[in-house]
């Protein structure tokens, strides 16, 4: 079943209007009612107004790049041959550790911009390349100061169950004894964690070891999410499922009832088509069954220099309809409404009274050319709590 790519929900003529920063009117122009008839008006020339984009799975915040290792790949050698050269993940978690908050700042922020520009206003920022307690919180610190820096809003998700480091090879238990939970612990006294991530894989975490870091995010009262069955089905998706997870991330090898489990708890399905190009995967992500089943779907570009160097949310949205078969209209709800559910942000995602005026207007005509062009960024103006942004 393809769903019908639905009208978008466009109004012709429309009118917003904005009071304290949230919307307090949305519909057509000519039914807007008398009592907003004094209040200032800016003429958007006719341009698309859209909620303002949301991407919910990032990782920009990390020392280093990998550019070489991807020419290293394309002259032959795998990536677990790169691994053991010394390169791979733990060279960024080495690069991380090396440079300074201001080094981190400076080179996430150049990300960050770039997603800004395309009309960006919600961002995920994942923890996870510093696998010591001092250098998560340095990552985690990163983030809340890029929300300080720019007109955004950014969630923080703690990742120390990202990989085990080299100093604890074979000794992933004593790594989160030693390491993630009590720098989990110090990450949230702090006040740096909004959610708890986990990468659950055979080369990563088993299904158990997650399960403990989880019940250490529950007993801190936080929300958690996972990286599951990205590169094999170790039932990830329904452990996330089954502490009610806000959402399970990646899932190329999700089954059946990985996803009914997931529909039962309303855990959102976050799609990675930029590390599933980068990867040159052949596993789609059970697409049919999540639509058979009512999983929202979300969409973001898990930005990392390992598989998914990707800072355009909007190639995503046209990766996703390549790629996934995703509809336009899917797309668009992927990196707005459900992205928002995906983060557990009820106030932001769609144009709608009582919710943030977080705003884009573009050059376009119709909602689609958003997902269909390539290289394209029609932004012409974002709101940011209703006010315009110059960013
Ligand atoms: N899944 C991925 O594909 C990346 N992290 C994750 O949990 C890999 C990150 C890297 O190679 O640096
Ligand atoms: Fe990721």
């Amino acid at each position: 079943m393809i769903p019908d790519s639905g009208s978008y929900g466009l109004i012709e003529g429309g009118a917003l209007a904005i009071k304290d920063g949230m919307i307090s009117y949305c519909g057509t122009a000519d039914s807007l009612p008398s009592d907003f008839a004094d209040w200032t008006v800016t003429d958007l020339g006719g341009g698309l107004v859209t909620p303002a984009l949301i991407d919910c799975h990032t990782h920009v915040v990390f020392g280093g790049d990998r550019a070489r290792e991807f020419e290293m790949r394309l002259e032959g050698a795998s990536y677990e041959e790169i691994a053991r050269a010394g390169g791979g993940i733990n060279s960024t978690v080495q690069a991380t550790r090396k440079a300074s908050e201001e080094d981190l700042l400076k080179s996430a922020l150049l990300r960050v911009d770039t997603l800004i520009g395309e009309g960006v206003s919600t961002l995920e920022i994942k923890s996870g390349y510093g696998l010591e307690i001092e250098s998560e919180l340095k990552i985690l610190r990163v983030a809340r100061r890029i929300a300080a820096d720019r007109d955004i809003t950014v969630r923080t998700s703690f990742l120390g169950a990202h990989a085990i480091p080299a100093s604890y090879k074979g000794e992933a238990g004593k790594y989160l004894d030693e390491v993630c939970l009590p720098a989990l612990e110090a990450a949230h006294a702090e006040g740096l964690v909004d959610a708890v991530d986990g990468f659950c894989e055979g080369i990563a975490f088993s299904p158990d070891e997650i399960a403990k870091v989880f019940d250490k995010a529950k007993a801190l009262g936080l929300s958690v999410k996972l990286h599951a069955e990205q590169l094999s089905n170790l039932g990830g998706a329904a452990l996330a499922a089954s502490y009610k997870a806000l959402s399970a991330d990646h899932l190329e090898h999700l089954d059946e009832a990985g996803v009914m489990a997931m529909a039962k708890a309303g855990t959102v399905a976050v799609l990675l088509p930029g590390a599933f190009y980068t990867l040159r995967e052949t596993q789609m992500p059970p697409i049919e069954f999540m639509r058979k089943h009512g999983v929202a779907i979300a969409l973001a570009t898990d930005c990392n220099p390992g598989t998914s160097p990707l800072t355009s949310l909007l190639l995503t949205l046209n990766m996703a309809a390549t790629l996934f078969r995703l509809t336009p209209h899917e797309a668009l709800a992927g990196a707005t409404r459900n992205a928002a559910k995906a983060l557990g942000l009820a106030d932001r995602g769609m144009l709608a009274e009582g919710l943030r005026a977080d705003l884009n207007v573009w050059a376009v005509n119709h909602p689609a050319e958003l997902v269909y062009r390539i290289g394209f960024n029609p932004l012409s103006q974002r709101y940011f709590g209703g006010i315009p942004c110059t960013q």
